[in-house]
């Protein structure tokens, strides 16, 4: 498969389990896929839960990748290894959670069943915002910088973790 090479913003984020040892690991997975490369991972971010509120604080952090998949393949293989993770889990340490959602990808604006791209609701979430903003402040979505909506919303008990940059490469 050779396509274009597209610059892909991904998030991710989970809140059971070891979710910083879950999300190193899906970006591992996606990097050893032969048509992607994980680009630049941003640290960890401790973050309130967002919309339903009693349950644990979530860790997130975002990825920039380079892909020659498509929007519907990379997509694929983000399910894949959440599957892949959480079946693991499942057997061996009972559940986990990891959930990878596509921001952006190139310039694409995508509307279909199953995959909305940029992902609908990354403006009004600090949790995708912050991490966002470390690796990729000058991205424009909507045509505003991702640093300038970042200020927009409300950012509160958002903690970065004195992580780096490296703490997926396990
Ligand atoms: N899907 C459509 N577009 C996309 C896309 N751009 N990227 C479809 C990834 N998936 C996309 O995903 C279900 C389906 O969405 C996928 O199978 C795919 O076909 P999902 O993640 O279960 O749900 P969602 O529709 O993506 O919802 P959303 O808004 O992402 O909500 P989540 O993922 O349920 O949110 N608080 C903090 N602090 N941090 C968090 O990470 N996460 C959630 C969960 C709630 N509160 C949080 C956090
Ligand atoms: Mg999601």
């Amino acid at each position: 498969m050779s396509g274009p090479s597209n610059t892909v913003y991904l998030s991710l984020g989970g809140n059971l389990g070891d979710p910083a040892k879950s999300m190193g690991a899906a970006l591992r997975l996606l990097d050893a896929d032969p048509d992607t490369d994980v680009a630049a991972v941003s640290s960890l971010y401790r973050t309130p839960p967002w919309g339903k509120l009693d349950q644990p604080d979530f860790l997130n952090a975002a990825a920039g990748l380079s892909t020659r998949l498509s929007p519907r393949a990379l997509l694929d293989l983000c399910l894949d290894a959440e599957r892949k993770l959480k079946r693991v889990r499942e057997e061996r340490w009972g559940p986990r959670l990891i959930d990878i959602d596509i921001l952006v990808f190139g310039d694409r604006i995508i509307h279909e069943t199953g995959l909305e791209v940029p992902h609908p609701r990354m403006l009004e979430r600090a949790f995708v915002l912050a991490p966002l903003a470390e690796i990729a402040p000058d991205l424009s979505v909507g045509g505003k910088r991702v640093a300038d909506r970042l200020v927009s919303v409300d950012a509160a008990g958002i903690e970065r973790l004195p992580s780096g940059r490296a703490w997926w490469w396990a």
